[in-house]
């Protein structure tokens, strides 16, 4: 049996090792799911509610040991740690709701009625990310489970510990055997066995675009329903009549949280050319000012990149000769520490500038008028996520609706709650995940017609 060594990326350290599951045992644990969804979608909606209460009420019980192991795993600070951990009790409580609501309609037709019915999938296969291990795994597997699925979850291969211990802990709650079940292994070995495997119905996938494109190939061979959340490049649009203080002091934790490696990340900020010198000086201040160091430290902002590979990767986009305006600082010694770094003037093609840097850089552009701004934010492939700063309600509305892209924010920074939709645009992936319509895309709806006469 192989095994991976997780490291801490802040000390380069190992953690622990984890055993990878392999095609074998991946088809195993899909049989175990087939079998236990059966049962799972027998259970009564109210006892199903209550069961993923009490799951809730785990993780809540063990959200410190969950931040912990995030912390250790991959690099989050303990602040942001703690919140994931409380974020997947939220979004198993907001879920909770879901199977006393599964219900159809009553359509009355000539001789008779219809009725319809919202039917789980089966088994569905979640291929989850190293960005944010914990959000990402509660997102596909909350809805899906109390939609009368059951699941087999693949962590990243980078940061598998916390969906072991939250799958762990489903169990120790009264989920049935076989309901929840996560295998750490390759994405390659394991992901695709999820994606080629006929049982498998329906398949939540977030990651690269181009893997996003190999899975979705891959459902087509049985029609297999497929969720997409894939990679961005967002703009932070920020006009002359804006708060430019607010603007400038928010704009590094668009884009720097999670050290970048965020899809929602805001790393082209676009701004009035007008506004461009104020705003360059209010902005220096607030990158020098993150706190970057010790994710274990409560008062760190920002910790290391997941691996020296991707250390390597996100250093590409900063070569000697880089246009660098200013940098944030970074700790020396072990850990993938790489500083927050602001490039400007760049070249319209600039890899900097044009593709997903997943990592702490972020590019300055100025733009002339509001045409202008909608032009330079849409010209790109993705449409994740955004944000337009401005004190023009029309403005805010206009070019809210201009810009191709799937959750945006007006006079903030953050755009992801539990209850509103998400998901992208263009090839930033497809179908919407959270919100009250999620179970939606976990069920079927089956018509019924019943003859009267
Ligand atoms: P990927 O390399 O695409 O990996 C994502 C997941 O897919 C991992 O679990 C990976 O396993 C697995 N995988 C790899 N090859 C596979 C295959 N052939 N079949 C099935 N699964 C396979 O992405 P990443 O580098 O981990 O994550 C960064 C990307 O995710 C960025 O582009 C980012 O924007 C995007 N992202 C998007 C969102 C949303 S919500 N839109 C959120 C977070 C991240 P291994 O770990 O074992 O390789």
């Amino acid at each position: 049996m192989s095994e991976f060594t997780v490291l801490n990326p802040a000390t380069e350290r190992p953690v622990t090792t984890v055993a990878q599951a392999d095609a074998e045992e991946t088809d195993a644990a899909i049989a175990r799911a087939v079998t236990a969804q059966q049962a799972w979608r027998a259970v009564a909606p109210g006892d199903r509610a209550a069961l993923l209460r009490r799951f809730a009420a785990a993780v809540d019980a063990h959200i410190g040991e969950l931040a912990d192991l995030e912390v250790a795993g991959s690099g989050h600070p303990l602040g942001q740690a703690t919140w994931e951990a409380g974020h997947v009790r939220d979004v198993l409580l907001y879920y909770s709701a879901t199977p006393e609501r599964l219900i159809g309609k009553q359509i009355p037709v000539p001789g008779g009625l219809n009725v319809t019915f919202h039917e789980p999938v089966g088994v569905v296969g979640l291929i989850v990310p190293w960005n944010f291990p914990m959000p990402i795994f509660s997102w596909g597997m909350a809805p899906a489970l109390a939609s009368g699925n059951t699941v087999v979850a693949k962590p990243a291969q980078l940061t598998p510990l916390t969906a072991i211990r939250i799958a762990e802990l489903a169990l120790d709650a009264g989920l049935p055997e076989g309901v929840l079940q996560v295998l750490p292994g390759q994405g390659s070995v394991v992901g695709q066995r999820l994606v080629d495997h006929p049982q498998v119905r329906k398949i939540v996938f977030t990651g690269s675009t181009e893997v996003g494109s190999q899975v979705m190939a891959g459902c087509a061979r049985y029609i297999k329903r497929v969720t997409l959340e894939l990679g961005g490049k967002s703009a932070n649009i920020v006009f002359a009549d804006s708060d430019l203080d607010r603007a400038a002091a928010t704009a590094p934790y668009a884009v720097f949280d999670n050290a970048g490696q965020d899809c929602c990340a805001r790393s082209r900020i676009l701004v009035q050319h007008s506004v461009l010198d104020r705003f360059m000086e209010l902005l220096e201040p607030a990158v020098k000012n993150v706190a970057v160091g010790d994710p274990a430290d409560p008062g760190t902002e920002m910790g290391p990149l997941i691996s020296a590979a991707h250390r390597q990767h996100v250093a590409s986009y900063v070569p000697d000769g880089a246009p660098v305006a200013f940098r944030g600082s970074a700790p020396d010694g072990p850990g993938f520490w790489f500083p927050p770094t602001v490039l400007a003037p760049v070249g319209a093609d600039d890899p900097a500038y044009t593709e997903e840097v997943f990592g702490p850089v972020v590019t300055v552009t100025p733009f002339e008028d509001e045409a202008d701004a909608v032009a330079i934010a849409n010209d790109t492939p993705y449409g994740l996520s955004g944000s337009i700063w401005t004190s023009d309600v029309g403005r805010a509305i206009r070019v809210s609706r201009a810009v191709e892209t799937g959750a945006l924010s007006v006079n903030s920074h953050s755009s992801v709650r539990y209850w509103t939709p998400f998901g992208g645009f263009k090839q930033s992936g497809l179908g919407r995940e959270l919100g009250p319509d999620a179970p939606d895309a976990f069920t079927e709806t089956k018509n019924v017609f019943i003859a009267t006469d």
